[in-house]
């Protein structure tokens, strides 16, 4: 069976992008392959975290991975941290890539330019993504389409790794999405919606059917009142058109016919029934999940982690040893 291995940051609790961009396809996945889910906590710790806050983010996290149908028979589903193999790796990977290369990131120059101080983990964060997936040899990585540069990096560090030091790694593929790749911000349709962005700019898969309305009702749009897909020109309509489509398990082009002709009113009310229809039962799975302090959570967890760390110690070995390094 091939391999997945994908992440998602505790940096926040996760939006509507992270679940119609990447996480609903975590899903449909793991019938069909041998997967591997993670709470990338050492990725979300490259901007500042609030400790209190962080825990908490990443066992909801952890939580609503399970709510949105990740089934811990069938995935294996663990935070990054509790795998030591990942930091390890990360720092092999460091000493295999280039400043050069980690330069032209645009995620790092993007997320510098709104940081006070930048650390250097934010500069080599991309090489401990490539450990994530390579320590798992993964043959496909489910993502939005911003990842899409770093997977491209991760492909070149194992190709280079293994020309370099004999075959060692698999050398993974990005899985993409046609539609809704990158869900735009709410408050600024040009941005990617973003889960450590201002709350008005995301819908959070725990946001209530109120706050729902609420956020979509102001959602930027334009004053032409003409709706129509075009992205470049209508960033904010096609926005809420490809949002509402993926909820709806409709086309874009069948909800453009129904709504020609018709005011952005209609569109927003609609678009609202669309959200909450499909988190609402997210919302009440979570609930039972997180019951009793999140006790089977952490025991999913916990599981989990073991089936992980013997899979990636398995790769570390061969790593270590094809580096040169006396193994233990
Ligand atoms: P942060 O705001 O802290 O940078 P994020 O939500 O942008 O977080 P992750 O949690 O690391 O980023 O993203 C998890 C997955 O969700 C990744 O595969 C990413 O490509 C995808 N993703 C993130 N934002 C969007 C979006 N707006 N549209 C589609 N996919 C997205
Ligand atoms: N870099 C990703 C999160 C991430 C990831 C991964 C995604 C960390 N490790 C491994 C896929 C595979 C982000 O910022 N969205």
């Amino acid at each position: 069976m091939q391999r997945v291995f994908s992440g998602v940051k505790p940096s926040g609790i996760i939006t509507l992008g992270n679940y119609l961009g990447a996480m609903r396809n975590f899903v449909e996945m793991q019938a069909d392959y041998e997967c591997y889910y993670s709470v990338v906590d050492l990725h979300a710790l490259t901007v500042p975290q609030d400790p209190q806050a962080l825990r908490q983010q990443a066992l909801t996290l952890a939580a609503l991975y399970l709510a949105i149908g990740i089934d811990p028979q069938q995935a294996t589903l663990f935070v990054q941290s509790h795998v030591p193999a990942h930091a390890e790796l990360g720092w092999l990977l460091q000493c295999s890539s280039y400043m050069g290369e980690l330069s032209r990131m645009t995620q790092f120059k993007d997320k510098a330019a709104e940081q006070e101080s930048v650390t250097a983990g934010l500069f080599t964060y991309p090489t401990l993504m490539a450990a994530d997936i390579l320590l798992y040899q993964a043959d496909v990585v489910p993502v939005g389409e911003d990842q899409k540069q770093h997977l491209e990096l991760t492909r070149d560090i194992a190709i280079r790794f293994n020309n370099r030091f004999g075959e060692t790694f698999t050398v993974p593929e990005p899985v993409i999405p046609k539609v809704g790749a990158r869900i735009m911000s709410l408050t600024d349709p040009t941005k990617k919606m973003s889960k450590s962005d201002n709350p008005a700019s995301y819908i959070s898969l725990l946001d209530e059917p109120n706050v729902i309305k609420k956020k979509i009702n102001r959602a930027v749009t334009d004053s032409e009142s003409v709706v129509r897909y075009d992205p470049d020109n209508k960033p904010g309509v096609s926005n809420l058109l490809v949002i509402h489509a993926l909820c709806a398990g409709e086309t874009v082009t069948s909800l453009e016919d129904r709504y020609s002709g018709q005011g952005y009113g209609v569109l927003k009310r609609d678009t609202i029934d669309a959200i909450v229809a499909v988190l609402e039962p997210i919302q009440a799975r979570y609930r039972e999940l997180m019951a009793g302090d999140g006790e089977q959570v952490l025991a999913i967890l916990r599981q989990g982690a073991e089936r992980a760390d013997a899979v990636a110690q398995a790769t570390l070995r061969r790593v270590q040893a094809a580096m040169g390094l006396i193994l233990p």
